[in-house]
């Protein structure tokens, strides 16, 4: 059997208020070509279906619509929730598309049996699929959802971590798994000595969550994984990757190639993993200019990318200069001033004989850019003189 794994499609999510939607529809529609060129028979798609809890009816129109052309092309696909995704929001059309051969898989599997003389489901129960094919080969696919403290309908032992606790659930859910059957594993979660990006780094915060790749069991021949946005390989020896995210989604994935998965699955064994690239969406870029003076020449060779502009200046840019940047070069979602060393030295020395009023205003002006107006200096001189 042929899969095809991809994750963190984060539809609906912008860059800096800027709406990604139309790259998001494009990314989703290459995708959709290489099952179908690449005669895939199984879609994984491995959490982050959407960037928030309640998604755009526009987002959701788009998945759906997505999920339509697997099902004209005969493709199967399971698809779990990320920390992004609200897992029964993501599932409530469970149902429905689980008869055109589309498991949504939030936090429980409860699907009907379904033949459709290609890829059928026979079997369906806790956290787990098992499949089918033509020439009576058995898949077992096990589908962790992002959890916090535990996924629903299991008892969790407190006193383990993160780690333990995945090691757990795993073993119960492939003590479902027959010998013959050929197990693989979709889950969302931080994988031991994963590389985050901004995008997703908030939850990972103190590592709390981070499950090492030994509570995989050796009867899971490949895991699936997403949650990180960066491709990556996590255990070479078990077959556990990320596929990384279609677009390029934070500034420190310049430069990083998006791509989806493709493998093969047969008697027990994994074949010809291999990537394929994706060409569609806006690449992101950092550009760091000295003064203004060029700036336009520069920023026209690379408008065909999002930008993050940092300017190098011997004086603060009003709120107006900023803002015609902004209105003239709307790929620029970011700008940010730094000040030359000169410039700053010159200040420090005389820094002495500033009252706090000046200090306040030099502070402001060098963080934001523009002078802060008298109620806000009012404001900050009655908090001084409490202290
Ligand atoms: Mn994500």
């Amino acid at each position: 059997m042929k899969f095809l794994h991809t994750s963190d499609l984060h539809i609906g999510k912008k860059l800096d208020g800027v709406s990604r939607l139309d790259e998001q529809k494009a990314v989703l529609d290459e995708i959709l070509s290489i099952a179908v060129s690449e005669k895939v028979d199984m879609v994984l798609v491995a959490g982050d279906v959407y960037d928030t809890f309640i998604p755009s009816a526009d987002a959701e129109n788009l998945f759906f619509n997505w999920l339509d052309k697997f099902a004209e092309n005969a493709i199967t696909l399971v698809c779990i929730s990320g920390n992004h995704d609200d897992a029964d929001r993501l599932s409530a059309a469970k149902t429905i598309a689980s008869r055109r051969g589309l498991y949504l898989c939030g936090s429980s599997n409860d699907f009907l049996p379904r033949d459709n003389g290609k890829i059928s489901l026979i079997e369906s129960g806790k956290n787990h699929l098992v499949f089918k094919d033509e020439k009576g080969e058995e898949f077992f696919i096990a589908t962790l959802s992002f959890f916090g403290e535990a996924p629903t309908g299991y008892v969790i032992d407190k006193e383990k971590d993160y780690s333990e606790r995945v090691g757990d659930i795993l073993k119960e859910i492939f003590s479902f798994k027959k010998p013959e059957q050929n197990g693989v594993l979709v889950s969302h979660l931080f994988m031991l000595g994963g590389e985050s990006s901004e995008s997703e780094r908030r939850i990972d915060l103190g590592g709390v969550k981070v499950v090492s790749p030994s509570a995989i069991p050796s009867e899971c021949i490949y895991t699936a994984l997403g949650h990180l946005h960066k491709r990556q390989i996590a255990s070479k020896s078990k077959n556990v990757i990320y596929s990384g995210s279609p677009l390029q989604y934070s500034y420190d994935e310049v430069g990083i190639q998006k791509s989806v998965t493709l493998f093969e699955v047969e008697n027990g064994a994994v074949l010809g993993i291999k990537t394929k690239e994706l060409l569609s969406g806006k690449k992101l870029a950092k550009l760091t200019v000295v003064g203004t003076d060029s700036l336009d020449e520069k920023l026209s060779k690379i408008a065909d990318k999002f930008v993050d502009l940092t300017i190098i200046s011997e004086r603060p840019l009003t709120m107006e200069e900023t803002a015609k940047i902004k209105t003239q070069n709307p790929n620029v979602t970011k700008i940010k001033l730094e000040f030359s060393s000169e410039f700053e030295t010159g200040v420090i020395s005389g820094r002495k004989e500033l009252s706090d009023k000046d200090l306040f205003v030099e502070f402001y002006t060098k963080k934001y850019g523009a002078n802060p107006d008298d109620e806000l200096i009012k404001a900050y001189l009655e908090i001084m003189a409490e202290e």
